[in-house]
């Protein structure tokens, strides 16, 4: 039995959730600790894991604390990956690391959706996607959500793959990888703090229904073996100029500052935060706040 693994803990509302069988939401924590600034970032976490109730179903914020990993945050723990000063950022390879060292780290949407298939819980929402960052042909630097993503039997709700990425090269990996890519009511892929990345996609869907007919044919025919992404455009984006400019800026510095690996996404965020006087968060936590409800609708839907 999964809830009783050791070193994996759940919050008692998950662990009734799986018990009861009732539509449950993942929410990856990374957003939380390296992704948006300090106090707001608490705030929305909550909030976040609020509309995931509104809409019916038990919200599974996911990370590790103190060598634990966590599927469904106590308040207590959400305040802790929110506001404790050495919370890592873990992608899949370096959870085993973190939890045998008695470590605390906020998990990415590879690390997040890997636990989640541990745990049996099945739609996923994120902000944006990791994908193939600019320049990848030199730097080798792709995310590893998507390969993870390439295994995992999980539905992840997202605003596309960051503008800061090489958005056609991620669509092709995508493609490579079997991801099935479907846009909630719209045909122009996201480009998280843009509501069009300029690239167009083959499937969309009209509603949590539809989505959920989708999860069920997957099964049915067993291409459930990766994931299904379903990109959800913000309401109302960035203004695209200041987009485009912070963007250039944020780049040169990140090569000029020789930025690699795993700081690159963060770094580039928190560029955007603070050129953009705030702009950028406000779409960042529309994002978020969309995708929950969303995935929450999707959650209710499949579990019918
Ligand atoms: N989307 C956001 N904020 C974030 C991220 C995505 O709005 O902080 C995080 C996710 O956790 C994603 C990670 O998995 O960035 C990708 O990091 P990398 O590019 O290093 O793989
Ligand atoms: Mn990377």
């Amino acid at each position: 039995m999964i809830e009783s693994l050791h070193g994996v803990r759940f919050s008692d509302e998950v662990r009734a959730a799986l018990k009861a069988k009732t539509p449950i939401v993942a929410l990856e924590s990374t957003i939380i600790s390296h992704g948006l600034p300090r106090p707001e970032n608490l705030h929305v976490a909550i909030e976040v894991e609020a509309i995931v109730r509104e809409h019916g179903a038990t919200p599974a914020t996911i990370a590790v604390i103190d060598g634990q990993a966590h599927i469904g945050l106590n308040p207590t723990d959400l305040e802790v990956i929110a506001t404790r000063e050495d919370i890592a950022k873990a992608s899949i390879r370096d959870l085993a690391i973190f939890m045998a060292k008695g470590a605390s780290a906020a998990t990415t949407v590879s690390a997040t959706a890997h636990l989640a298939c541990l745990a049996g819980i099945s739609v996923f929402a994120t902000g944006g996607l990791g994908g193939v960052h600019r320049g990848a042909q030199e730097s080798f630097d792709e995310s590893a959500d998507l390969t993870a993503l390439s295994q995992l039997d999980i539905t992840v709700v997202c605003a596309g793959v960051k503008s800061i990425l090489d958005v056609a090269a991620t669509l092709e990996r995508l493609e490579t990888l079997a991801i099935g890519v479907v846009g909630f009511r719209t045909l122009h892929f996201p480009g998280f703090y843009l509501t069009d990345s300029g690239f167009t996609l083959e499937h969309r869907v009209e509603n949590a229904g539809e989505i959920a007919a989708i999860i069920a044919s997957r099964s049915v025919i067993k291409t459930n073996g990766s994931a299904l992404i379903v990109a959800n455009p913000v309401a109302k984006e960035m203004n695209r100029a200041l987009h485009d400019q912070i963007l250039a800026s944020g780049l040169a510095r990140a090569s000029t500052e020789s930025i690699i690996g795993k700081a690159v996404t963060p770094f580039l965020l928190e560029h955007f935060h603070t050129q953009s006087n705030g702009e950028s968060i406000r779409v960042n936590v529309d994002i978020i706040k969309s995708n929950a409800a969303l995935a929450a609708d999707i959650a209710v839907a499949a579990s019918r």
